[in-house]
């Protein structure tokens, strides 16, 4: 598929250049050559946009009900089927992740707008027993206009998630992709006009994080920001959404523990470990990046770990490897940078990957590392790394395999591997973290769990149920008739 030298933003229903003409080069981070360009936008471009999605919410979109809404959805759900294969190849080429991983990332795109689809006439408000002669309700009515951040390692599922569930309870949306991968994004937002959705309520304006990003957080046409990416960023975001009082829902990083027990089924545990920290080359808020192993059994699951990571094959995404390039060169500066100051303090390689023959030099490309007996509190193993690097820690007790686990800024997943029940719950309970899984990681995706995190990886939860009451807002009517 050949893919147009030149993309524009996606706002009130056409496609448009940013008012500046200015434009940002995007490269293929499997040989690091620009492919395309974005616009350059700039706060005048989200202002446009902020108009035309108030423009729909206030017009054709407000006045469709929550069934109509859920009927444009599903349609979007479905034509996202129908473009799979294109829609992965430009995530492939934008991201750098293996084709299969990418059409895996369409595929839960698609199912976001179609469970949001369903869920849409579903939302129920409550009514409220109260004094006598007074009827009260609390009905859920939607925000105004959402503005969505979102980042460059799942442009589009996050897309999927969050918009989905924002344009089914109603609310009419500006979305600003990251600058490295706004492809998908593009390209799904088009597909929801041809499939109904009225102009301006969806509309994609692409540019910088410190300016147009930093444009829609201060607008105040937005009433609600959605936000996944760095914590650092958030926590702009979130003093730019407090200076205007606005709610604001913050998915940012990770350092999520995989605790193996001595007791736990290995065979099975051992895949998914690695698994957990390949996935697009470990650019996932959810890695399992440490992987803490009982003493019995540490020498025994490093030298299995170790024997899967050598043979893990390194490649750009259309070659469909297991393992792709980072999405861009500062990624892969910063994530080489890391690893270089952990071998400097001597923590030592138990095994690293190979780069796949005729892989070209230029690509972004990290060679998937396991560093083994990594001090918990060594910076390797308390600050988010973002990519295919696996730190092996050993504990003694249980508790001291909590203690370690709880032992960063962060608190997003969990995976805890043991036969014994009772460990199961005493750690499900004891982990500070949004999401624990036991004997198995990531529960397949998750489209209908509810999904955030505790400590600095944020706050609000997406996806489920969940995710649409967080784009809606409490209204109570209290009716006296006597
Ligand atoms: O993130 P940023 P970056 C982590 C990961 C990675 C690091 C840096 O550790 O190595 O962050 O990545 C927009 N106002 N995660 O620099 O800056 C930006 O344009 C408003 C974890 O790419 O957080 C993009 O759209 N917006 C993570 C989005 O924020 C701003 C996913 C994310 O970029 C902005 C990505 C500003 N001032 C990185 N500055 C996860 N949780 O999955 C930037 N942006």
């Amino acid at each position: 598929m050949s893919i147009a030298r030149h993309h524009l933003n996606f706002i009130d229903g056409e496609h448009r250049p940013a008012r500046s003409g200015q434009t940002l080069d995007v490269i293929d981070p499997a040989d690091g050559q620009v492919f395309t360009d974005i616009p350059r936008s700039a706060a005048d471009d989200v202002d446009d946009a902020v108009r035309a999605a108030k423009a729909a919410f206030h017009g054709a979109w407000g006045r469709q009900t929550a069934t109509e809404r859920g009927r444009v959805l599903m349609k979007l759900s479905q034509a996202i089927l129908a473009h799979q294969e294109a829609l992965a190849e430009l995530e492939c080429r934008d991201t750098g992740k293996p084709l299969t991983q990418a059409r895996a990332d369409i595929a839960a795109c698609a199912r976001y707008f179609e469970y949001y689809a369903g869920a849409a006439d579903k939302l129920h408000g409550e009514t409220i027993p109260y004094t006598a002669g007074t009827t009260v309700m609390a009905i859920r009515v939607p925000h105004g206009v959402t503005g969505h951040i979102i980042p460059w390692n799942y442009p589009a599922q996050i897309f999927g998630r969050s918009v989905g569930a924002a344009l089914a309870a109603g609310n009419a949306c500006v979305v600003k992709p990251a600058e490295d991968a706004c492809l998908t994004p593009l390209r799904v937002a088009a597909l929801a006009l041809e499939c109904g959705l009225p102009r301006g309520a969806l509309n994609v304006v692409c540019g910088l994080g410190s300016e147009a990003g930093a444009a829609l957080a201060a607008h105040p046409g937005i009433a609600h920001i959605s936000f996944t990416g760095s914590t650092q960023t958030g926590a702009a975001v979130a003093e730019a959404a407090a200076r205007r009082h606005i709610p604001v829902t913050l998915e940012l990083g990770g350092k999520s523990p995989q605790i193996v027990f001595a007791d736990a089924d290995l065979e099975q545990a051992i895949p998914v470990v690695v698994n957990a920290i390949i996935q697009s080359a470990g650019q996932t808020c959810t890695a399992g990046s440490r992987v803490l192993i009982e003493r019995p059994v540490y020498g025994e699951v490093v030298a299995a770990i170790a024997k899967r990571f050598q043979a893990l094959r390194v490649g750009p995404g259309m070659q469909d490897l297991e393992v792709g390039p980072l999405v861009n060169r500062k990624q892969q500066q910063k994530v080489k940078a890391m690893v270089d100051a952990a071998e400097a303090d001597g923590i030592r390689v138990a095994a690293r990957a190979q780069l796949a023959e005729g892989a070209p030099a230029e690509g972004c490309y990290v060679l998937p590392t396991l560093l083994a007996e990594v001090p918990a509190s060594h910076s390797i193993a308390q600050d988010e790394i973002f990519g295919p690097v696996l730190c092996a820690i050993a504990f003694d007790t249980e508790a001291e395999a909590i203690e370690i686990a709880n032992g960063t800024d962060y608190g997003l997943t969990a995976g805890v591997w043991t036969r014994d029940g009772a460990r199961q719950m005493r750690l499900a309970h004891a982990i500070e973290a949004g999401q624990i899984f036991i004997n198995n990681y990531g529960a397949g995706g998750g489209i209908e769990l509810p999904f955030g995190g505790m400590k600095h990886s944020g706050y609000g939860r997406e996806k489920a149920f969940e995710g649409l009451r967080g784009f809606t807002t409490i209204k109570t009517i209290a009716i006296k008739h006597g």
